[in-house]
């Protein structure tokens, strides 16, 4: 265990007083090393996956069955790009630079949401993701408004506004094409089968599996278990899916009267963990677009930062 010398055990217990009195930490507060580094790394996978999650669906842009559900969705897409930019400029307020951040995701050191590493195969992604990913999303981010950082918190206020609308537009989808054609609405199920485990996966590992839950929990970073995030997730879809009229996607859900929860099935860690770990359908294929875009994107970060030298030479030479 790390020691303290006298100056640091009065801001440790400062900052121990401000978390247990439900106060935010503010980027030029004192905290400890390792609070830092865990809210670095969940921040910056959280920004990841917003970045990454464009392109599933980026995918059916140019493919969206009209102009409104184009619309729409280019306008969800870009939605997403603005979470990262938030998320990324709340994580730089801890001291890590957008570059170094970029270059973790790249290189594999950093993760980003598993659910990302799906394919989308029909029209009826775009609805199963609205409705399910977003909708899992904003389960896990009301909680984290509440999140002890103060820039993290902010920018969840936000984001979850605007969840809400990407898991409605989901639903809606849904429910045109679960009440449509035969073909339409077997098109809803399967989408539906193939996101519903990946769903319930973006709540991470099972609580006694999950490495940083109880120091997050303790900081508040986190304010409720993987487990029950994904418990509350189900209670709230089940109903959802059967206003659609759809079959469950998993036979083994069930209402429990006596805990008052919906029962479920397993899900399936092994695939999970290949998932996380690098090996998932579209691993390989979502780096490697980013890379690209990231080095096309070299000549506008080349002209911001010669637009701010002049800017800052402007600034010596009227100085002088
Ligand atoms: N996928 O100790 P644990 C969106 C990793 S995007 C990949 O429980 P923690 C959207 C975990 O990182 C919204 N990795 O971790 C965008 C850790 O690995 P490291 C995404 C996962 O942090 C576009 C290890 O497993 N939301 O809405 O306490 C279009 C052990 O896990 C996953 C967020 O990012 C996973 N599913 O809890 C549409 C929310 N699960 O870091 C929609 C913010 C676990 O040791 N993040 N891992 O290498 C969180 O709330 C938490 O980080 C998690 C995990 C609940 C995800």
């Amino acid at each position: 265990m790390q020691t303290l010398d006298k100056d640091e055990a009065v801001e440790q217990a400062t900052f121990d007083q401000r978390i247990s009195d439900e106060q935010k930490i503010e980027p030029t507060d004192w905290m400890p090393d390792d609070y830092r580094k865990n809210l670095i790394r969940q921040m910056s996978q959280h920004a990841h996956s917003e970045v990454i999650g464009m392109q599933p669906e980026g995918n059916w842009i140019t493919r969206a069955p009209t102009l409104r559900r184009k619309a729409v969705l280019l306008s969800k897409v870009q939605d997403e790009a603005g979470h990262g930019l938030y998320l990324y400029s709340a994580t730089e307020s801890l001291g890590i630079t957008r570059s170094q951040m970029i270059d973790a995701l790249q290189s594999g050191k950093a993760k980003y949401a598993s659910i990302f590493n799906y394919p989308t195969l029909t029209w009826a992604d775009i609805g199963a993701i609205g409705w399910l990913v977003d909708g899992a999303a904003i389960v896990n981010q009301i909680t984290l408004q509440r999140t002890s950082y103060g820039p993290y918190a902010r920018a969840m206020v936000r984001i979850c506004k605007e969840e809400s609308f990407h898991q409605r537009q989901g639903y809606e989808i849904m429910t045109v094409l679960a009440h449509g054609t035969q073909v339409q609405k077997q098109m809803a199920q399967d989408a539906m089968n193939r996101n519903w485990w990946p769903s319930l996966m973006m709540f991470g590992p099972h609580d006694s599996e999950s490495a940083h839950s109880s120091r997050s929990m303790g900081w508040k970073i986190k304010r409720m278990s993987n487990d029950d995030l994904r418990q509350k997730f189900i209670d709230q879809t089940v109903p959802q899916i059967e206003a659609l009229g759809l079959d469950m996607p998993d036979p083994l859900i069930k209402w429990n009267e006596e805990r008052g929860h919906y029962d479920s099935g397993e899900i399936n860690w092994e695939e999970f963990y290949q998932v996380i770990n690098g090996a998932g359908p579209c691993n390989y294929q979502r780096i490697k677009h980013h890379k690209a875009a990231h080095s096309e994107g070299e000549w506008v970060r080349e002209a911001v930062r010669s637009y701010r030298q002049k800017q800052q030479d402007k600034k010596t030479e009227n100085a002088a």
